[in-house]
């Protein structure tokens, strides 16, 4: 079995003593950061969401799966994040209101703030107006990136942006959306900016929003 496949099983199996020693040896095999990051857990983070799909394994296992996860990229931060010392603007990020799910929106945070972005993060189940206000309240954030992960909670996603559509501050921020239920046409529909797939792409387009 690979590195990369018995960081996986760990992942999955949720072995959080293990992973963060797993990601170094991977590293040190060769394997690439994004190697890792996708290969190693997030591809892992799919068959846990399959298996609780199909009932094989329930809440209290994806829980331990992400806490690994997140034991994980802690390890691979140093790794993803670029050397970057000037400030080229601000973000302010968050999960939507009803919605716990962070281990996607804390990469989107990362690779942003490797970027060169200095990132406000407001955490999970972030009320509507804690958005608004966070965006108003300082005249420096230029981008404010909103993540949701169940079908559920995109009705909040619609909130948020709609609520920020209407700020008087509007004309200087862009609202980026993301997460797994979230599509382009559903971007759109929501008078959103920008609709990402991944934190990677997320990153390079709020630099293309800056440039
Ligand atoms: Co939940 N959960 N979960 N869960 N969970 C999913 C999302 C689910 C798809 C599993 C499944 O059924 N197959 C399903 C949603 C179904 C749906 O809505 N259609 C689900 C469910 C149902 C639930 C509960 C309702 C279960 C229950 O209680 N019965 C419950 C809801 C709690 C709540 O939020 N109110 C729940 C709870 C949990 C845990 C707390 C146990 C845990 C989260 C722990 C945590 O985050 N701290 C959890 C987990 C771990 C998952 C899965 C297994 C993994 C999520 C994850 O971290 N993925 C997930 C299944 C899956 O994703 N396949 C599942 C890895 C992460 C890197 O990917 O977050 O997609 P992701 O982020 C990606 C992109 O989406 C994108 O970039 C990232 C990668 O580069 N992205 C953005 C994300 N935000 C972005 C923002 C952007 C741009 C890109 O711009 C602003």
């Amino acid at each position: 079995m690979s590195k990369l496949q018995e960081l996986a099983t760990a992942v999955e199996n949720g072995k959080s003593k293990l992973v963060p020693g797993l990601v170094e040896e991977a590293l040190a095999e060769g394997n690439s950061p994004i190697d890792v990051l996708n290969k190693g857990m997030i591809d892992a983070m799919g068959v846990v969401g399959e298996k609780f799909k199909n009932n094989e394994i329930f809440v209290p296992e994806m829980l331990v799966a992400a806490r690994a996860m997140k034991k994980g990229v802690e390890v691979l931060k140093p790794h993803l994040a670029g050397e970057s010392s000037t400030t080229i603007g601000k973000v302010v990020i968050g999960t939507v209101a009803g919605d716990l799910h962070d281990i996607g929106k804390n990469l989107v945070a990362l690779m942003i703030e490797s970027a060169g972005f200095e990132v406000n993060d407001l955490g999970v189940d972030v009320p509507v107006e804690k958005f608004v206000e966070a965006a108003e309240s300082d005249p420096e954030v230029s981008i404010v990136a909103v993540s949701a992960l169940l079908t559920t909670t995109m009705p909040a996603m619609r909130d948020t942006v709609a609520a920020l559509n209407k700020s008087p501050a509007r004309s200087r921020f862009k609202v980026m959306v993301g997460g797994a239920p979230i599509t382009q046409e559903f971007c759109d529909e929501i008078g959103a900016d920008a609709y990402t797939a991944d934190a990677a792409s997320a990153a390079q387009v709020a630099k293309s929003f800056v440039s």
